[in-house]
């Protein structure tokens, strides 16, 4: 007999599980990237509420791209473990909320048959920022992405996340089948108000009227969503199989603190998701966003670049260099300085709650993992905040500090000389620009600079700015940081 876990009898007392009957549970969600991140957040807030609440708000995940975890949750019956970790120990929780799980590009009909079944009301996703095709330089749609110039070419069979909501919409306006509501759960700003534009962008270059209709009827309601959830690895799936007993490949470790702000515009009802610790549903969610993104993701970025390169693997370890983590404070004061009053949050608070984050022992966080992808995450969480910042007269210090790192990063040499992968979808382009320029902070920021698209013109236009980052970038590349923090 397989020792996999597929069904919750029988399995280890250590394990906490489902609290509702999956066998009468019906899909009423379909949830675009199945990923850690959503098996450590969105899922989990569901399988609280059908606690809770019960409801028809089953998931069913498909994967647009690689089909493991997709493949894993199927072998499974969509059952999985929340690992979480903090220094008194780890505790395992199977969900039950997934009963599916697709692979969109083996059966994209498949997956559009899912998108105009009635009973999905929802449609989420966690597909990382470079996935909509969204063009930091205009904020809106980004026609050289390779999905949208694929989807608009050929509408009725996509392959990326904005093609598939726009073909599933249209199939239901023409059945006359009341619209799903888009729910976007990634780190991008005002990520509900993104969507609707990068939608109704796609949509008016294919079908005016639909994009009307959408325009009329779809909520795209925005959210903002908190959990830090490392890769799984070897030590995630040992700890599942011994807590619950079972083999499960599907298993995910993440921190205690969970956070979900949520818009509450719903076209079709939603579950009971406010039943759940840590959940809020707001008239108005960017608020919390802008303080999210600018204070624990741009710290994070910040860490990850100058830890990364410091030869620091997981963020904990950056957090015992006491230099790097008061200049992490630092940073969230900066970034707090820029933000608008939080409604019931006191961001000096917060801003201390992250560093005990950051600093939590058991999670074994890669700087490597949270340096990933750096222009798209660079606008939302430094870019935007320091243009800001110089704006009232600041002088941007820890905004420059972190853009000197990821340029040290976006050299792909670590400090012993060794080469490792820039990943990044303009991994390519940043090294062109890079490749016959003299290693020195000044010629290195230069030619970055001019990466098209990423830095506002009042950064690039702050020549005190961009001297401080040169300078910074030199320090960097003499591997000599004390005068940095
Ligand atoms: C991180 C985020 O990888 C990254 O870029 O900054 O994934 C971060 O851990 C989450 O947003 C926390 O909610």
């Amino acid at each position: 007999m397989s020792d996999r876990l597929q069904n919750v009898t029988g399995l280890a007392p250590t394990a906490k599980l489902p609290a509702y009957d999956r066998n009468a549970l019906k899909a009423g969600i379909l949830h675009l990237g199945p990923g850690a991140f959503f098996r450590a957040h969105f899922a989990p807030f569901t399988d609280g509420a059908l606690a809770a609440a019960g409801g028809d708000w089953g998931i069913e995940v498909a994967s647009l791209r690689t089909p493991d975890v997709a493949d894993n949750l199927s072998a499974q019956n969509g059952l999985y473990t929340v690992l979480i970790r903090d220094t008194s120990g780890t505790t395992a929780h199977v969900m039950g909320s997934i009963l599916k799980a697709h692979v969109a590009p083996r059966d994209p009909a498949g997956l559009l048959a899912r998108l105009e079944d009635p009973d999905i009301r929802i449609v989420s996703m966690t597909v990382t920022e470079k996935a909509y095709g969204f063009d930091p330089a205009t904020g809106g749609l980004d026609l050289k992405h390779p999905d949208i110039i694929a989807d608009l070419a050929n509408r009725h069979a996509p392959r990326g996340v904005i093609g598939y909501l726009v073909e599933g919409l249209a199939r239901r306006r023409q059945k006359g089948i009341a619209p799903f509501t888009p729910l976007s759960c990634d780190n991008l700003p005002s990520n509900g108000a993104v969507l609707k534009r990068l939608v109704l962008e796609f949509t008016a270059r294919i079908d005016a009227e639909l994009r009307d209709w959408i325009e009329a009827n779809v909520p795209f309601p925005s959210t903002m969503v908190d959990r830090i959830t490392p890769a799984s690895t070897d030590a995630t799936y040992a700890d599942a199989k011994r807590l619950t007993g079972r083999t499960d490949l599907a298993a995910i470790e993440t921190e205690p603190f969970t956070q979900w702000v949520i818009e509450d515009h719903f076209a079709n009802g939603r579950p009971a998701w406010e039943e759940v610790h840590g959940a809020l549903m707001v008239e108005e969610v960017s608020a919390y966003e802008k303080m999210k993104l600018r204070m624990l993701n741009g710290a994070h970025s910040l860490l990850a670049y100058l830890g990364y390169t410091a030869g620091y693997e997981f963020v904990r370890d950056v957090m015992d260099d006491a230099g790097l983590s008061a200049l992490a404070r630092r940073h969230m004061n900066a970034a707090a300085a820029t933000l608008d009053p939080v409604p019931g949050i006191d961001l000096d608070v917060y801003a201390n709650e992250l560093i005990a984050r950051f600093a939590n022992k058991a999670i074994a966080h890669r700087t490597y993992q949270i340096a990933m992808d750096g222009t798209q995450k660079l606008p939302q969480r430094l870019l935007e905040p320091a243009t800001e910042a110089l704006a009232k007269g600041s002088k941007a210090e820890t905004y420059a500090i972190a853009v000197a790192a990821w340029m040290r990063y976006a050299m792909g040499i670590d400090r012993n000389g060794e080469r490792y992968e820039l990943r990044d979808p303009r991994a390519g382009e940043i090294t062109a620009l890079i490749a016959d320029v003299p290693r020195n902070g000044g010629a290195v920021s230069a030619a970055l600079f001019k990466l098209p698209g990423l830095f506002p013109k009042a950064l690039t236009a702050n020549i005190a700015w961009t001297e401080d980052v040169a300078n910074k970038l030199e320090i960097l590349i003499q591997d000599n940081r004390l005068p940095l923090y």
